[in-house]
């Protein structure tokens, strides 16, 4: 369907579109502020919101996500979960098993995810989600996606942080949005069936499940422990030393594996 491209090809409407197939109605933006705000403006059952390059992108508690112009794959997926309340917080994590599962053919090894939805790649972050939930009728979420594609170390903002193209991979940006997004259909019919399955296979790819951590939390303090479980609604369970405690958000420090 397409011709080779570079990585930094600017991004073509129909080509998107072609990509990502009849279950999506892609927009593509060549610049934007953040997607995840232009969805939530207009929102519409399984809209996608494409930016080549983003200006203001949001990550979790008001930080940013930086990227270079056409190095990343940057879009926002409006969608209807059909889920009670309850499972929404394992949309977010459903969606990086859904990106972890898209990158592994390119990367050659299974990325893993640190809580809640770090997609890393040898332990550094190649790709960030951000969900939103929307007081829509019924509630849609904003899946909202940031994959490094092709940063070179010095385009990156934080020495955590690696691309796919310093994972050893040459990707085309069309062509993994129409895989993330077919793999992200998946997770969330699989999501709509059993949250537990999603769970199962999330635990299965989790980078943080057995480790010792420090978990900064929302209001400003921290708590440290080992964790011991991820539950079914996607809340880290930690034991602390002096008692069990229940993360629902947060901001996962690794201290050390396992030995
Ligand atoms: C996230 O937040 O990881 C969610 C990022 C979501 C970005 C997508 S892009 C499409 C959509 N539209 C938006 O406006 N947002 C979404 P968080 O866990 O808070 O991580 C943010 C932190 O990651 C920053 O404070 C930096 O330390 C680091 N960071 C920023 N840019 C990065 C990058 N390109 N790669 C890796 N780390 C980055």
């Amino acid at each position: 369907m397409t011709e080779p491209t570079s990585p930094r090809s600017p991004l073509e409407q129909e080509r998107l579109q072609a990509a990502a197939g009849p279950d999506w109605v892609v927009q593509l933006h060549a610049e934007a502020g953040s997607t995840n705000a232009l969805a939530a403006a207009s929102p519409s059952r399984s809209l996608v919101v494409v930016a080549d390059h983003q200006t203001a992108g949001r990550g979790r508690l008001d930080r940013s996500w930086e990227v270079p112009r056409g190095a990343g794959l940057i879009f926002s997926a409006v969608v209807d979960p059909v889920v009670e309340a309850q499972w929404w917080p394992v949309i977010p994590l459903a969606a990086g098993v859904a990106v972890a599962k898209a990158l592994q053919p390119h990367v050659g090894v299974w990325p893993l995810l640190k809580w809640p939805n770090d997609v890393l790649i040898a332990g550094e972050k190649a790709c960030g989600i951000l969900v939103e939930r929307l007081d829509t009728r019924p509630p849609y979420a904003v899946i909202g996606i940031g994959i490094n594609v092709d940063q070179a170390r010095d385009e990156l903002p934080v020495p955590t942080a690696t691309s796919l193209a310093l994972a050893g991979a040459t990707v085309d940006r069309t062509a993994l949005l129409g895989e993330v997004l077919y793999s992200l259909r998946a997770q969330l019919v699989s999501l709509a069936r059993s949250p537990h399955a999603v769970m199962g296979t999330y635990r299965g790819l989790s980078a943080t499940l057995d480790r010792d951590v420090r978990v900064d939390l929302p209001g400003g303090t921290a708590i440290s422990g080992r964790v011991t479980n991820i539950d079914e609604h996607g809340q880290l369970v930690l034991d602390t030393g002096e008692g069990r405690r229940l993360v629902a958000a947060g901001d996962v420090v690794h201290v050390r594996p396992v030995s």
